[in-house]
């Protein structure tokens, strides 16, 4: 089989770069160039043709790489041709004449290079954040992530879980041979260091998480206290509707804003009130669901409406700054700042303070981030398979020395398997769908 693509953004450009993956790639490459074949891995200025019609396409720069000195590890083609429309289409259009050659799918380069051993799943996964990094610190995570700092811990980890296996497995089938009497505390001793370090891994605040998908922050409060008047200043444009009426937000209203590099997604709700209307209340509900699942909540409340008793006194934690707007229409001899709660007043209309605010946002994000600074776990996927790990190194823990050998046996049989399916080195045909069709075609 043999695969192309546009690799490059679509739209008009310059240049646009076309890839061909497969066992086909040099005999179209031979067909659709006039003259000598290009040398392995130089760029070479071509004229494309096609080869039914000898009707010319274009002139660019071809390069060939000779499997498996590729990224796929195939035979592969690059064509860096004009970047419009019709001449990307045409040359997609002369691809796709050859028998056994077909548009790639989504991810699908990259699965490629995976399943030739190229790269391992963990770099496959970094290579299709750097893609999609929008800030500087997803850039600088998924370099990092690439480079391998998490696949040669987690090896580090399954290796030496692997060799633990080996001595235990060697009990069970020699169980008379002399091995030395302390095998079992020596295992169980770097076990339960391992057992110990994935867990402070596990311990990181989702940091690496929160840099790929983006910090949530949920604006809350009363209805008609400035959320949207808010909301639309922090993203410097009209995002959500603004109106003296209250109750104008019902759905949740998102927007993408980069702060010092970290990717933030901030959004506006429906203002918390009891209300008849069936429609209000389900922006309420939603507003509260939101609230839950953020990493910050800014509750938002106006001079006339602080009221402590009730709502907000469920919702004032850790993860939230209490902000009082409208500060222009005055402040004197509110209830709150008598509390010990310390709320920041600010003016929107007047443009007071906010910068203060969003300080405050800095201060909150950057003790997640400095907190954790040598994160390894960028997806759930990660978490889910070390946590499964460590359960069964756990259970492998627990048992006696000296007895139990098949059941141990089987709990590090358990704990290498997750761990292996992070990296990718257990069967993962399951798993491999699931990660590469979030990549775009190209890719
Ligand atoms: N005086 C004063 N008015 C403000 C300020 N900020 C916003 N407003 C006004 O307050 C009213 C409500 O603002 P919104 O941003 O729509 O409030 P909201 O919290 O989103 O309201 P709901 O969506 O109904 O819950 C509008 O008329 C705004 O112009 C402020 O700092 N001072
Ligand atoms: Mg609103």
């Amino acid at each position: 089989m043999t695969i192309y693509a546009l690799s490059s953004g679509p739209g008009i450009s310059g240049i646009a770069v076309t890839r061909v993956s497969g066992n086909k790639a040099k005999d179209i490459l031979k067909s659709i160039i006039n003259g000598k074949f290009p040398d392995e891995r130089v760029a070479t200025l071509k004229k494309i043709i096609n080869p039914r019609t000898n009707e010319l396409i274009d002139e660019g720069i071809v390069i060939w790489f000779k499997g498996p000195n590729s990224y796929t590890g195939e035979d592969m083609i690059e064509f860096h041709t004009h970047g419009s429309k019709a001449v990307v289409n045409k040359l997609q259009n002369i691809l796709e004449q050859f028998d056994g050659c077909r548009i790639a799918e989504a991810g699908e380069f990259t699965k490629l290079a995976f399943q030739n051993n190229k790269i391992n799943l963990l770099k496959a996964e970094s290579i299709g954040d750097l893609i999609v990094a929008e800030t500087e610190l997803q850039r600088q995570q998924a370099l990092r992530i690439m480079s391998g700092v998490s696949s040669n811990k987690f090896n580090l980890w399954r290796d030496e879980l692997i060799k633990m296996l080996g001595e235990i497995e060697a009990k069970i089938d020699f169980p008379d041979e002399d091995l030395p009497v302390d095998i079992s505390n020596t295992i169980k001793s770097n076990a339960k260091r391992i057992n110990e370090e994935i867990e402070k891994t596990l311990d990181d605040d989702k940091t690496g998480e929160i840099i790929r998908e983006g910090f949530k922050v949920a604006i809350i409060g009363p209805p008609n206290v400035g959320k949207s008047s808010l909301l639309n200043y922090l993203s410097k444009r009209e995002a959500a509707i603004v109106s003296e009426k209250a109750g104008t937000t019902r759905d949740v209203i998102e927007v993408h804003l980069d702060i010092e590099g970290i990717p933030i997604i901030i959004c506006d709700t429906a203002g918390i009130r009891d209300s008849n209307d069936e429609i209000e209340n389900r922006g309420v509900k939603l507003a509260i669901s939101r609230a839950e699942d953020a990493d910050l909540n800014i509750i938002l409340l106006d001079p006339r409406n602080v009221d402590f008793k009730g709502f907000f006194n469920n919702h004032i934690e850790d993860k939230s700054i209490i902000v009082i707007n409208k500060s222009d229409l005055g402040v004197d001899n509110l209830p709150i700042l008598k509390t010990n709660i310390i709320p920041i007043l600010i003016s929107i209309k007047e443009n007071k303070n906010v910068d203060k605010l969003i300080d405050q946002i800095k201060i909150k994000l950057k003790n997640q981030f400095l907190k954790n600074d040598n994160v390894l776990i960028t997806r759930s996927r990660h978490r889910y398979h070390l946590k499964e790990c460590n359960k069964h190194l756990s259970r492998f823990l627990e048992k006696k020395n000296n007895e139990d050998y098949d059941k141990a046996a089987e709990d590090l049989r358990l704990s290498i398997r997750h761990i292996g399916t992070i990296v990718g080195r257990v069967d993962v045909e399951e798993i491999l769908g699931s990660i590469f069709e979030n990549f775009c075609i190209g890719k």
